[in-house]
């Protein structure tokens, strides 16, 4: 059994992970100001006598210091963070405080702490608009936006931390799954589908529908993130969370027309200004480093999200 602190453990990925780490026998201090998390996602969560919520804001000096303090954790899981493109674009001072600060503020807890180990939230968005495909975790660091910068920003933070920590950064694609926000037009695609089609609407489709992404299950998601807290003989490092598998629109409209085959077609309108057409990552150094590799297919993941409706 593992102690691990989960930063934003009310959020998609970090509920998730929350719910893995207590199935798995592990003690949880999820921690989470439910500025985009919210309580519901905890609801399995808060029935486990082994987790405990402590609401309070990351970014706050001394927050997260305080609470490995007490609770001694084996494991941070850094997952909090602001999780919009677009809202880093429109405020810069609030995404440099939550996705880079915050990390800063992580890892000086561990130090001073000894916490072992540190398992961050990293993104594809680091890679920024790259056509060399498939992405390995060599390929050019060029973010285009305010949240890659500061992704790319705490990966150099964590990876410089010394021998006394093992930081594990994980590059996540594109993640689906239940328990994502579909309330605003940059959420995810598959989470903005799911809804509309639940809702008897049609969807919309920027541009043709053929560009792809490589599309991972948030329980994929979350196995990484546990495997890399808590299995024992892991290095320090970096790796992309993706499966290899790149899965067009047209596919994923596919897959809902036949849950859906009374929903009205998709309609399509003008591609989005600055939309890259494919993303696809190379698994192979998760599956090196960490014995991770995704096991849940598109069509079974939107199968199971039409479930949770
Ligand atoms: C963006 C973010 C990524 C993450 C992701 C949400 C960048 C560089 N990356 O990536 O970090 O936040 O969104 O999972 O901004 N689309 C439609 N109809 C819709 C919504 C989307 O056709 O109603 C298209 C969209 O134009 C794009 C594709 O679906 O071509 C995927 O969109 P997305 O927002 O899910 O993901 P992505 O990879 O653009």
């Amino acid at each position: 059994m593992a102690k691990v602190l989960v930063t934003g453990a009310a959020g998609f990925i970090g509920s998730h992970t929350t719910d893995l780490l207590l199935r798995e026998g592990h003690a949880v201090l999820g921690l989470d100001n439910f500025r985009t998390g919210h309580r519901r996602n905890l609801a399995g969560a808060l029935a486990s006598p082994a987790f405990e919520l402590l609401e309070a804001d990351v970014a706050e000096p001394g927050v997260v210091a305080r609470a490995a303090g007490r609770f001694r954790p084996d494991a941070i899981i850094h997952l909090a963070a602001l999780v919009s493109v677009q809202e880093s674009i429109q405020d810069p001072v609030l995404n440099r405080r939550l996705n880079f600060t915050a990390t800063e503020l992580v890892a000086e807890a561990a130090r001073r702490h000894a916490v072992g180990r540190i398992v961050f939230a990293s993104s594809a968005a680091i890679y920024g608009d790259t056509t060399d495909l498939p992405i390995t975790e060599e390929t050019a660091k060029q973010p285009i936006s305010p949240y890659g910068e500061a992704k790319l920003q705490s990966e150099g933070v964590l990876l410089a931390a010394g021998a006394g920590l093992t930081a594990r950064c994980h590059r996540y694609f594109n993640v689906f799954g239940p328990r994502q926000d579909p309330a605003s037009p940059y959420s995810g695609v598959i989470s903005i589908f799911e809804r509309r089609y639940r809702e008897g609407q049609g969807v919309t489709i920027y541009g043709d529908g053929r560009q792809t992404r490589d599309f991972i299950s948030v329980h994929d998601v979350a196995r990484a993130n546990v495997i890399a807290a808590t299995k024992p003989g892991i290095a320090s490092g970096a790796a992309n969370i993706c499966t290899g598998r790149a899965t067009s629109l047209l596919d994923v409209v596919a897959e809902f027309a036949r849950h859906y085959p009374q929903v009205p077609p998709p309609r399509h309108a003008a591609a989005r200004a600055g939309d890259i057409i494919h993303s696809l990552g190379r698994p192979d150094r998760a599956r090196t480093e960490l014995g991770f590799a995704a096991q849940v297919s598109v069509a079974d993941g939107l199968a199971e999200l039409i479930r949770a409706g």
